[in-house]
C-alpha cells in the first residue's frame, strides 16, 4: 500500500485549489455565525464570508494568535454546542492558562485519517507493531497518534512515558517495529539501549519523531544507533495535533496536507516568502468543526520547497523547522537559533547528544551566551590540555556560524537532565536580571 487516501494525496493543483476555496468559504461561514471572536474581528474589518471569492482575497483576513485562544479560555472559540464535542486536549505554555482545543466525532475521524496517511507514507502497514512512547493525556501526541495507528490497523502499544528500561524491554519482548516519541527522548532511548546492550535484539525499522525541533545530524545519529529510518513529524494542538506535516520516504521536507490547511509562510512584514526564504508558518484550518482557526500564526519558522516530490504527493513541502520565532535569541543584537547551535555541535565527533544554552546578562548589562556541551565518554583522557583543545575547537566552530563568541562549558555525559517529552534546550535568565 503506497497511499492511504490516494485521491487527496495525488490531487491536481487546480482541483486542490477549488476544494480549498469551497472549504474556506464554509469555514468562514462557520466562524462568522458561531464564534463571537471572529464575528467582532471580521465585522470590525467589514469583511463578510461572501467577500471571499478566490484564494487571493484571503490575505485580507485578520490573523489569529495564541493569545486569542488564551483570552477565550477555555471554550470561547468553539463553533459547536458542547453536545457535539467528544474530546478536548490542551497544551500548556510557559505562563498562564493552557490553550484548550476540542474535537467532534468527525474531527477525530479526519485527524485519524490524516495520521494514517502519514504512517502509510513512511511505510507502516497493518502488520507493524507500533509503540507510542509519549504522554497520554492532554498532550495530543498520545491519543492523536494512537487513533491513527488504530485507524491504519497496525498494533498500537500505548507505552506512554517513563521507565526507559521497561520501554526497551517492551520493545524487545513485543517485537516492536515502529516507534513514536520526541527526538530527544529517542536519543535517550538509544543511549539506554546501547548501555543495556539490547540494540541487536530490537526489530525496530521506523522511527517517527516530532513535537520539537531536531536536526539532520540527530536523524543520522538515531538511524545509526537504532538501525531505523527516522522521519520528522510536525503538528500543533491548535490544528488537531500531530499529523499536520510529515516527511515521506524521500526524507527531504515535510508534506503539509493542503486539503485540510491553507499554508502561508510570511516574512517580517507579513508578506509571503518565496520558496527557500524562511518565515513564519501561518495555517488556516479547512475541515475542523469544533475550533476552526483562520490564519493562525504558529510561531514556527520554516521555508517552502518548490520542487515536485518523487513520492508523487502534490501537497506543499516545507523544510524541517528551524525553530520558533519566539525561540530566536537576540544576543548582543545578533539572531541566534538553537537549531544552528545543534547543527554545529552534532557534527563534532567528540560531542555527545545533549546540550543546553544558557543566556544571561551579567557584566555591564552585556548578554553572555554559555553553551553546556556533553562530551562522549571516550573523550575523557584525563589530560586537561585535550579538553582545552576540544573547548577551543567547539568555540571557534560556533563563532564561525553564529558570529558571536560563546562560552563553552564541557560537561560529562549524563549531566544535562534527560526528558521524556519535549526538552528544554534554552534557559534564558535575562528577564530575572531585568526585573531585579
Ligand atoms: O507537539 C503535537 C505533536 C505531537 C507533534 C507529537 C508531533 C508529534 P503542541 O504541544 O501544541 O503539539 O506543540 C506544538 O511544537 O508549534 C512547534 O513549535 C513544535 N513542534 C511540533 N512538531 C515539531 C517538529 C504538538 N517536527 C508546537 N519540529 C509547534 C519542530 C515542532 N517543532
Amino acid at each position: 500500500m503506497n497511499y492511504w487516501q490516494p485521491k487527496l494525496e495525488l490531487i491536481k493543483r487546480d482541483e486542490l485549489e477549488n476544494l480549498q476555496l469551497r472549504r474556506l468559504k464554509s469555514t468562514l461561514e462557520k466562524v462568522y455565525n458561531n464564534i463571537p471572536f471572529y464575528q467582532d474581528n471580521l465585522k470590525n474589518l467589514e469583511i463578510h464570508s461572501q467577500d471571499i471569492q478566490s484564494l487571493k482575497d484571503f490575505s485580507n483576513l485578520p490573523f489569529t494568535r495564541k493569545v486569542n485562544l488564551r483570552e477565550n479560555y477555555p471554550f470561547g472559540l468553539f463553533a459547536v454546542p458542547s453536545e457535539e464535542v467528544v474530546r478536548v486536549h490542551a497544551s500548556s505554555g510557559t505562563t498562564g492558562k493552557p490553550t484548550v482545543v476540542g474535537y467532534t466525532k468527525n474531527d477525530i475521524d479526519i485527524w485519524s485519517d490524516m495520521m494514517a496517511r502519514d504512517f502509510v507514507m513512511v511505510g507502516v502497514n497493518r502488520s507493524d507493531i507500533f509503540q507510542n512512547a509519549v504522554n497520554y493525556g492532554f498532550f495530543t501526541g498520545g491519543l492523536g497518534i494512537h487513533f491513527g495507528i488504530e485507524r491504519l490497523g497496525a498494533m498500537a502499544v500505548p507505552s506512554g512515558v517513563g521507565n526507559t528500561e521497561r520501554q526497551l524491554e517492551i520493545m524487545e519482548d513485543f517485537g516492536v517495529t515502529v516507534l513514536h516519541c520526541t527526538p530527544s527522548y529517542a536519543l535517550y532511548l538509544a543511549e539506554t539501549a546501547k548501555a543495556m546492550n539490547v540494540v541487536d535484539k530490537l526489530k525496530l525499522k521506523i522511527g517517527c519523531f516530532g513535537a520539537e525541533p531536531w536536526s539532520e545530524e540527530a536523524r543520522k545519529e538515531l538511524e545509526d544507533a537504532l538501525n531505523i529510518k527516522a522521519y520528522d513529524s510536525y503538528g500543533l494542538s491548535e490544528m488537531f495535533g500531530p499529523g499536520v506535516g510529515f516527511e515521506c520516504q524521500e526524507q527531504n521536507g515535510l508534506h503539509i496536507w493542503e486539503d485540510h490547511f491553507i499554508v502561508e509562510i510570511l516574512d517580517k512584514n507579513d508578506e509571503p516568502c518565496s520558496p527557500g526564504e524562511p518565515g513564519e508558518l501561518v495555517l488556516t484550518s479547512l475541515t475542523k468543526e469544533v475550533m476552526p482557526l483562520v490564519r493562525y500564526r504558529t510561531g514556527d519558522i520554516t521555508f517552502s520547497m518548490n520542487d515536485m516530490c518523487n513520492c508523487g504527493r502534490t501537497s506543499i513541502k516545507v523544510h524541517r523547522f528551524l525553530g520558533r520565532a519566539d525561540d530566536m535569541l537576540i544576543v548582543r543584537g545578533i539572531n541566534v537559533f538553537p537549531s544552528q547551535i545543534e547543527e554545529v555541535l552534532m557534527k563534532l565527533p567528540e560531542v555527545g547528544d545533549y546540550f543546553r544554552v544558557i543566556i544571561d546578562r551579567k557584566r555591564h548589562g552585556l548578554d553572555e551566551l554559555t553553551i553546556q556541551v556533553e562530551l562522549k565518554d571516550e573523550v575523557f583522557t584525563g589530560e586537561l590540555q585535550d579538553l582545552a583543545k576540544i573547548q577551543r575547537n567547539v568555540e571557534n566552530k560556533l563563532k564561525s556560524i553564529l558570529n558571536i563568541r560563546s562560552r563553552i562549558e564541557l560537561v560529562e555525559k549524563g549531566t544535562i537532565p534527560r526528558t521524556v517529552g519535549k526538552s528544554q534546550k534554552i534557559i534564558d535568565k535575562r528577564d530575572v536580571y531585568a526585573k531585579s
